[in-house]
């Protein structure tokens, strides 16, 4: 797809690096809040991402990732139908940074709240920076999650811990959303961008087969029962083994043509 058949809202701002792309969330004026018409353009940038694009890196301006949902949508949006399918609506366009063309990584700083928690649990690797701080909110606004929170966050954190946060209020600070494995990364502030573009480029550096094996088929195999699941587990197994790319990179390990693991 040609990045300029994409038209993006002024709310975001893309980036396209080679096999490396950038959204940028672009609202600092409101704090990254998630109103319609930016998930919508989340939504055109993740189905339309470049042929050449391998890793997405998702991040945002100003001193918060995202305060959550536009709360002044939800005053205008009082009709339970219309409620409903506004949750769905974010529920696909999530599903499509999940499970779309490429793994996806967020880069998290400030507030990490709400919708800005499921958009950032809906990313492969999470990078938080030390001024990140995670909340769930809706208990004491009377809402609760809509953007496929109470699917991916307990799988992140567990249940109760996802329980506490929206019954009591709770944030977790960034070392504790290390401690508690809502990012995979903790750096300082203003280092998330390129810890990223490191990520990214580790990344990039699979092959696409192993990309796609990791981030569409593992979470499945994840949800499916045991016979399921190992069949499935065979089945990618063999598809990823014997694909061109991986038998030429298999050869090079063996003709000592290609790196050692090294200790990180
Ligand atoms: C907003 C939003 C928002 C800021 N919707 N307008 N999320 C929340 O409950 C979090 C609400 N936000 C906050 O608690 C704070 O804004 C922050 C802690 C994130 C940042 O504080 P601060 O002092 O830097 O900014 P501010 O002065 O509070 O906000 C700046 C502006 O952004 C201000 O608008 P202004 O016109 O008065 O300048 C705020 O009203 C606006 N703003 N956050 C709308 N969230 C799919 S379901 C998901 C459900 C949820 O996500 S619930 C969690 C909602």
């Amino acid at each position: 797809m040609s990045r300029t058949a994409v038209t993006l809202p002024s709310s975001l701002t893309a980036e396209y690096r080679g096999e490396v792309a950038l959204i940028r969330l672009s609202r600092p004026e409101k704090r990254n809040a998630l109103n319609e018409t930016l998930v919508v353009g989340l939504e055109q940038f993740f189905t339309t991402l470049p042929d050449e694009t391998r890793v997405v890196i998702v991040h945002g301006e100003g001193e918060h990732f995202s305060a959550g949902l536009d709360l002044s949508e939800l005053t205008i949006r009082t009709n339970m139908a219309d409620s409903i399918a506004h949750s769905e609506e974010w529920h696909r366009i999530f599903h499509h940074i999940e499970f779309g063309k490429c793994p996806v990584v967020a880069v998290l700083h400030g507030a990490v709240i709400g919708g800005g928690l499921e958009l950032a649990a809906a990313c492969h690797i999470r990078i938080a920076e030390r001024s990140a701080y995670y909340g769930l909110p809706e208990g004491t606004r009377g809402i609760f999650v809509g953007g496929g929170g109470s699917v991916r966050i307990p799988r992140l954190i567990g249940t109760h811990r996802m329980m506490d946060m929206m019954l009591t209020g709770r944030i977790y600070d960034a070392d504790e959303g290390q401690t508690l494995g809502i990012s995979h990364y903790l750096v300082d502030p203003g280092t998330g961008l390129a810890k990223a573009d490191e990520i990214a480029k580790r990344i990039a550096a699979n092959t696409p087969m192993t990309n796609f094996a990791v981030t569409h088929v593992l979470p499945r195999i994840v949800e499916a029962g045991p016979e399921a699941g190992y069949l499935t587990e065979a089945m990618i197994a063999g598809i990823a083994s014997t694909d061109g790319e991986a038998q030429a990179r298999l050869r090079a390990f063996l003709e000592k043509r290609a790196p050692k693991i090294v200790r990180g």
